[in-house]
C-alpha cells in the first residue's frame, strides 16, 4: 500500500517511519512518502494559508495550494484522482476513524492523506478536493499531523507482514472476530504477583474453557460491564 502525506511538517514523518510495525510494513512493500505543501505552493514566500473571509482568529490553509500540491504529486486534476485513491482531510469535524474505517482504508492501494494547521483547511479542501474527512476523536490538535500518525498507524498494522504475528491483527479489540468488542485481558509471568493472581482458567490448560472465558470477558468488556466500559 501507498500512503502520501501533506503537511506542514514532512520531517516528523521520518522517525515515525522507523518505528514498528511501520517500518515492518514498509520493509514487505509498502510505501509512506511525507510532503511539504510549501514544496508546491504558487504562492510567493512559500506562503499556504491566509485570514479567514469574515474574520476571527486564526490562519486557514488555501485551497488553490492543496490544489496545487495534489497536481504536482500526481501530475493530474485533483478531481481526476478521485477514483483511484482516497484522499483523506483530517478535521476534527471529520467521520470519526474506527476499526472499520481503519480496515476499509487497509484495503485501498494508495491514500493520500491530508493534514491541516491553524484553523484548518478552507472547507473546498474537504468539499471538493478530498474524498474523506476523518477525525480521531472529539477533542482538537494543533494539527492533523498526529492524526495521520495514528490512522496510519491503525491502517498499516493491518498489512500483512506490519505486525510479528499476524494473528494479532485478526482477534483484536473492535474487531469483526470480537464482534467489535474491546479485546479480552492479556496476562504472562509471574502467575502471582504481590498476591495478585492470574485467573486459573488461563493456566489450567483447558484451551475450550480458556476461549469460552476470552469471549465472555470480551463481551463484558463491549457491554460496558466491566473496567472501561462504555456505559454508566
Ligand atoms: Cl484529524 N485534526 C485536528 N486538528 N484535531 C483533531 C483531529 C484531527 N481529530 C481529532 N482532533
Amino acid at each position: 500500500m501507498e500512503i502520501d502525506v501533506l503537511t506542514l511538517f514532512p520531517e516528523w514523518f521520518s522517525w515515525f517511519a522507523a518505528q514498528r510495525p511501520i517500518a515492518n510494513a514498509l520493509a514487505a512493500g509498502s510505501a509512506l512518502r511525507a510532503v511539504s505543501y510549501r514544496d508546491y505552493t504558487p504562492l510567493a514566500g512559500g506562503q499556504v494559508d491566509d485570514t479567514p473571509f469574515g474574520g476571527g482568529p486564526g490562519m486557514v490553509l488555501r485551497v488553490d495550494v492543496v490544489d496545487a500540491a495534489l497536481r504536482s504529486l500526481y501530475g493530474r486534476d485533483a478531481l481526476e484522482l478521485h477514483g483511484q485513491r482516497r484522499i483523506v482531510a483530517l478535521t476534527p469535524s471529520g467521520r470519526l476513524l474506527d476499526d472499520a474505517l481503519a480496515s476499509e482504508l487497509a484495503g485501498e492501494r494508495a491514500i493520500t492523506l491530508l493534514s491541516g494547521r491553524y484553523e484548518g483547511f478552507d472547507e473546498r479542501v474537504i468539499d471538493h478536493l478530498a474524498t474523506d474527512a476523518v477525525s480521531i476523536g472529539r477533542y482538537v490538535l494543533a494539527g492533523g499531523e498526529l492524526a495521520a500518525m495514528v490512522v496510519c498507524d491503525a491502517v498499516m498494522r493491518k498489512l500483512p507482514g506490519a505486525l510479528g504475528d499476524c494473528r494479532s491483527a485478526i482477534e483484536e479489540s473492535f474487531s469483526p472476530v470480537l464482534g467489535g468488542a474491546p479485546e479480552y485481558p492479556h496476562y504472562t509471568r509471574p502467575a502471582s504477583y504481590r498476591g495478585w493472581s492470574v485467573p486459573d482458567v488461563l493456566v489450567s490448560g483447558h484451551h475450550e474453557q480458556i476461549r469460552a472465558w476470552r469471549a465472555a470477558q470480551s463481551a463484558q468488556r463491549g457491554s460496558g460491564g466491566g473496567p472501561g466500559g462504555s456505559l454508566p
